[in-house]
């Protein structure tokens, strides 16, 4: 039997509708600007974002690191939630490649309260570094695939313009962000001056990420994805995807959320597992285990022998991602594995991989 891909969203598979459009698009040289599909994606995309312009470049990781180094300074600091994946999951690029340092604010579900904020921005000083840019992430990946309040977005985004600091949003899952409200991914992106947003996680492209911003911005981010060895020439087969999970993908999130939430009421009736259903809001489960045989690699490592997929974020923590190649019938059975593995007991010694 196929094992149960719980890992991630970002292991969705294009559709066939999506490999068709790759087959048949038109292509050229993207460097030269004269790529038809890829500039198609980025209008539509600008569009949808409300945004002035849209850059196609070659991953969420990407896409934020690109937006930073064109908002800063080397020296700059970097305010974001404790636990951004700008922060956590980007191997250091913040500081590596824009040459920043991160000032790092715990939040409550992955929202930075605005006060805190607002008290971390830097006042004009000969010692300090000048507060180059605020960062939020919606829906917030460590926090449980949670979606950011946006009146409290919204005050952040105007303590940050009334000190003339920019705010860059890492959307990466922001269409999940919006099903789970019924609200636009235009609405929530407005207060931004940038945003990433991703295509290849529950939308199903194969790659890409979209930045989105004003004009004069994306221009010269077009010379930081260069910079970066992003200038990807014929990626209309690529874009062609993009499109199709742009037009096509966006509604059926709401079958991923419902599935999560199928999983989450599983996983709180199952003894030695704990789960805060606050948290599941859109397409992730993380829970905790409190049976005291077992730690979080280990039951990773004993879930993939029995089929299920998917990633320890602690010592004691599991993530579990829904997604369109997740049926509700699937759940169903991994919950059924989980129980039974659970009750079973640790038998291997063989220990899973761990992811934060
Ligand atoms: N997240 C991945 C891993 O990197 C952890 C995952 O499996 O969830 N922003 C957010 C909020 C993300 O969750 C991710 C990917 C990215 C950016 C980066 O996107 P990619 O993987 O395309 O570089």
């Amino acid at each position: 039997m196929r094992p149960i891909d719980l890992r991630s969203d970002t292991v969705t598979v294009p559709t066939p509708e999506m490999r068709r459009a790759m087959y048949e698009a038109e292509v050229g040289d993207d460097v030269y600007g004269e790529d038809p599909t890829v500039n198609r994606l980025e209008e539509l995309a600008a569009e949808i974002l409300g945004k002035e312009a849209a850059l196609f470049v070659v991953s969420g990781t990407q896409g934020n690191q690109v937006a930073i180094l064109t908002h800063t300074r080397r020296g700059d600091e970097v305010i974001c939630e404790a636990e951004a994946h700008v922060y956590f999951y980007e191997v250091g690029a913040i500081a590596a490649l824009a040459g920043c340092q991160v000032r790092p604010i715990p939040g409550h579900r992955g929202m930075p309260a605005p006060e805190a904020v607002a008290a971390a921005i830097r006042p004009k000083n000969v010692h300090f570094p000048r507060t180059g840019l605020i960062c939020l992430e919606n829906t917030h990946n460590r926090a449980g695939g949670t979606v950011l309040p946006q009146d409290q977005v919204e005050a952040v985004c105007a303590i940050a313009h009334q000190h003339g600091i920019p705010v860059h949003l890492d959307g990466a899952r922001l269409f999940n962000a919006a099903v789970a409200q019924g609200r636009t991914a235009r609405e929530l992106a407005a207060p931004f001056d940038s945003v990433m947003v991703c295509l290849s996680k529950g939308l199903g492209a194969p790659v890409g990420s979209i930045l989105a911003g004003r004009r004069d911005f994306i221009e010269e981010a077009r010379r930081m994805r260069k910079l970066l060895g992003g200038g990807m020439r014929q990626a209309g087969v690529l874009a062609a995807a993009g499109i199709v999970a742009l037009t096509t993908m966006v509604d059926r999130l709401a079958e991923d959320h419902a599935n999560a939430r199928r999983l989450a009421e599983g996983i709180a009736q199952i003894p030695g597992l704990a789960v805060d259903l606050e948290t599941v809001q859109t397409n992730m489960v993380f829970f905790d285990i409190t049976d005291p045989r077992w730690d979080a690699s280990r039951l990773v490592a004993a879930l993939e022998a029995a089929g299920v997929r998917c990633n320890a974020v602690g010592p004691r923590r599991i993530r579990w991602v829904t997604h369109k190649d997740v049926t509700a019938a699937d759940c169903d059975r991994a919950l059924a594995i989980l129980q039974e593995t659970l009750k079973a007991g640790p038998t291997s010694a063989g220990l899973g991989p761990v992811y934060g």
